[in-house]
This record gives structure tokens, sequence and C-alpha cells, in this order.
């Protein structure tokens, strides 16, 4: 918490492919663990806002699901999604894997970021797998993209570089107070933070199609008392059967690991013990159905 009255504050989008490390970057500003990461592409579907607080100042971080072209109902929404973000921030933080030279997709994004009004910093992300030479040969590439207001080396697992890209964002904000509360780390929903929790786990344990397929809803939550447990009941709904049995595991296995994992995480969210119990469901062409999309949040 920091106890001073904001006096600055503002909105920046984190844009770039997926899997070059938006989410890990919005967590290492943030400061807390408020957007999921996996090694999987397309991990963030929705976007997910980041509030890192300091003296004096509070910056809102959009973390936006990768560029990618739509293939259905759920990749169109995440598309569209990025574009209207995008359309009304104080600054655009686009994220480059400084491991990979910048190809078409980043070309694709640079057009639509350098085209708008915001000032555009790069983020030259994952440089501790480089050496010092690919480093700068890796800065150079990326300085072709566009007309940037900064680049920063950076490696949002390591820190390296943060505190520096952090204080140039700090240095945009326009005058303004605090767009949301000062004492938290993110401005979404509790539940969805929650489903969060729990995607992220059976991402994190399953390979191919799986993590496609894969969305958490929430069937029942019950608030905790002091004396209570928060109870919560969430279905992972995917496409077909064999997939629900990957998910369900041998006796079980895959999804008491999966709920075993998300809810020491849960906990650290709510600030007490949880009865978490999970169940798989099979929802055909769920990612093409508008009334789970629209369940599952913005
Ligand atoms: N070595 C290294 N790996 C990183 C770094 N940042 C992120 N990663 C890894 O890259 C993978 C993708 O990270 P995410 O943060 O989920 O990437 P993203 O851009 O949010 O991906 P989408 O949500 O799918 O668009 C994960 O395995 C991360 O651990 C970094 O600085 N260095
Ligand atoms: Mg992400």
């Amino acid at each position: 918490m920091v106890d001073e009255v904001v006096t600055r504050s503002g909105v920046v989008a984190l844009a770039g492919r997926p899997n070059v490390g938006k989410s890990t970057l919005t967590n290492a500003l943030c400061g807390g663990h408020v957007s999921i990461v996996s090694d999987k592409p397309q991990t963030t579907r929705r976007r997910v806002a980041g509030v890192a607080n300091g003296p004096g100042w509070q910056l809102v971080l959009l973390d936006l699901p990768g560029f990618q072209r739509p293939r259905d109902g759920l990749t169109g929404r995440m598309q569209s999604t990025v574009d209207e973000s995008l359309a009304d921030v104080d600054a655009t933080l686009f994220v480059l894997d400084g491991t990979v030279p910048p190809g078409p997709g980043d070309r694709f994004i640079a057009e639509r970021v350098f085209g708008r009004s915001a000032p555009v910093l790069i983020a030259l992300n994952k440089v501790d797998r480089l050496s010092p030479g690919r480093i700068g040969r890796a800065i150079e590439a990326a300085s072709t993209l566009g007309d940037f207001h900064a680049l920063h080396p950076i490696s949002a697992v390591t820190g390296d570089g943060v505190p520096s890209l952090r204080d140039e964002l700090v240095a945009l904000l326009p005058e303004g107070p605090a767009l949301y509360p000062t004492d938290s780390d993110s401005g979404d929903p509790l539940r969805l933070r929650i489903t969060e929790l729990v995607r992220e786990q059976a991402l994190q344990r399953t390979r191919d199609e799986i993590p496609h397929a894969v969305a958490v809803v929430i069937d029942e939550l019950e608030p905790g008392t002091r004396r209570r447990a928060t109870r919560i009941e969430a279905s992972l709904i995917v496409e077909t059967e064999s997939q629900k049995g990957i998910l369900v595991g041998k006796g079980g296995s895959m999804i008491g690991a999966i709920g075993a994992r998300a809810r020491p995480e849960i906990e650290r969210l709510v600030g007490g013990q949880v009865m978490l119990e999970l169940r798989v469901r099979v929802r055909r062409g769920w990612r093409d159905d508008d009334a789970l999309l629209d369940r599952l949040g913005p």
C-alpha cells in the first residue's frame, strides 16, 4: 500500500505476438501474480488489468492477448479486445521476444501500434537468454520496426531492466487521480482471477490441443468467514470426451493435481482458506458459443 495521494495516473497497453512475455512483464511491473503465464501461445484470452502503485503515481497495465488472425468466435473476440484497448491509452508497450528476429507477425503489430498518437515503448524481452553481442544485434533489428519513444532490453523473468522501463512509463503519466484502489495490484473481478488461476494450472500441465480447448467457469462461490473456508465449485470446459479424459486423468489424478496447485494461489488471493471442487464438462464448440463467451468475461 502506498499511502500518498496519487497525482499522476494513466493506462499502458502491452501488445505483442503470443508468448513473447507480456503477462510475465505485467506481473513483474505490478509485483504480483495478476496475469497467468504459460509456455503455450495464446495463454491470455481477455484483457487483464494489472495495477502498479508508487509514490504519487498509479500505472494501469492492460495485458492483452497476443495478436493473431481470428479463427473462431473466441479468437475473434480476443482480437477485437486488442484493437479496442489500443485506441485509448497513454502509451503502448510493444513487447518483442529478443531471442527471435522481428518477423511478419511483429511488423503486422508495428503497423497497428505506431500509427496511433500514443507513444510506443519497445520492451525487448528475454535478454537473459542472449549474449551481449546478440543483444546489440537484437536492438538494431528491433529499431527498424517504427518510430519508438524508447527501447528497453529487459528480462521479465530475472527483472533485469524492468525498473528503468517502469520509471520511463511513469514519466509519461499524465496528471490525474488513482483509477483503482492503491492497495491492490489488479483491477479485475475476483471471480475472473480465480478462474484464471485454475486455467493456468490446466495450461501448464497439458499440451497439444488441450490448452486451447479449455475454459473455466465458476459454478458456486460461497465467501468464507473467519471460521469457515471460502467454498468454490468450478468447471473446466472442454470440447470432446477425449479431452475430458486427459484432464480428469487416471483415477482423477490430473484434475486433482490442477486443484492442488491452484488452491494455494487462490488462498493467497482471497486471504483465507479455500475448499476447491473442480469438475470437467464437455461442451462442443464452446469457442463459437456466444452465451458461454459472454460468461467468460470481457
Ligand atoms: N527466458 C525468459 N523467458 C521468459 C521471459 N519472459 C517470459 N518468458 C517465458 O515465455 C513464456 C510466455 O510467457 P507469457 O508471459 O505467458 O507470454 P505472453 O506474451 O503473455 O503470451 P500470450 O498470453 O499467449 O500472448 C513463458 O514460458 C515465460 O516463462 C524472459 O524474460 N526470459
Ligand atoms: Mg499473456
